[in-house]
């Protein structure tokens, strides 16, 4: 009887999560820009939620939109650089200073 029991209980702690993550969804999401890469580079929000990038690397680097809706100052090691996306949409973006650094957010 326990082999048919497991799944269940699997199942229904899938369910409980999925309330709880329903009921608190995350204010923010976090990228770090490490070692010349969005981590992570895609990040996917709600709709309202603000993103915030940080440089962790040496090197200076910039957020920009494909589009150019969106463009940050050269970031210095340490600084941050958010935005809240209010429009459901993918969002690409690259560093314009290494132009090889992309990333997305997809906004549902
Ligand atoms: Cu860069």
């Amino acid at each position: 009887m326990t082999v048919s029991i497991k799944p269940v209980l699997a199942v229904a702690g899938g369910l409980l999560w999925g309330v709880v993550a329903g009921v608190m969804p995350a204010a923010a999401a976090e990228i770090t820009v490490k070692d010349f890469a969005f981590l992570p580079a895609t990040t996917e929000i709600a709709s309202g939620q603000t993103v915030t990038w940080t440089n962790t690397d040496d090197e200076p680097h910039q957020v920009m939109a494909g589009d150019k809706s969106f463009r940050s100052p050269a970031l210095d090691t340490g600084e941050k650089f958010s935005v809240t996306f209010t429009k459901p949409g993918t969002y690409s973006y690259y560093c314009p200073i290494h132009p090889r650094m992309t990333g997305s957010v997809i906004v549902h």
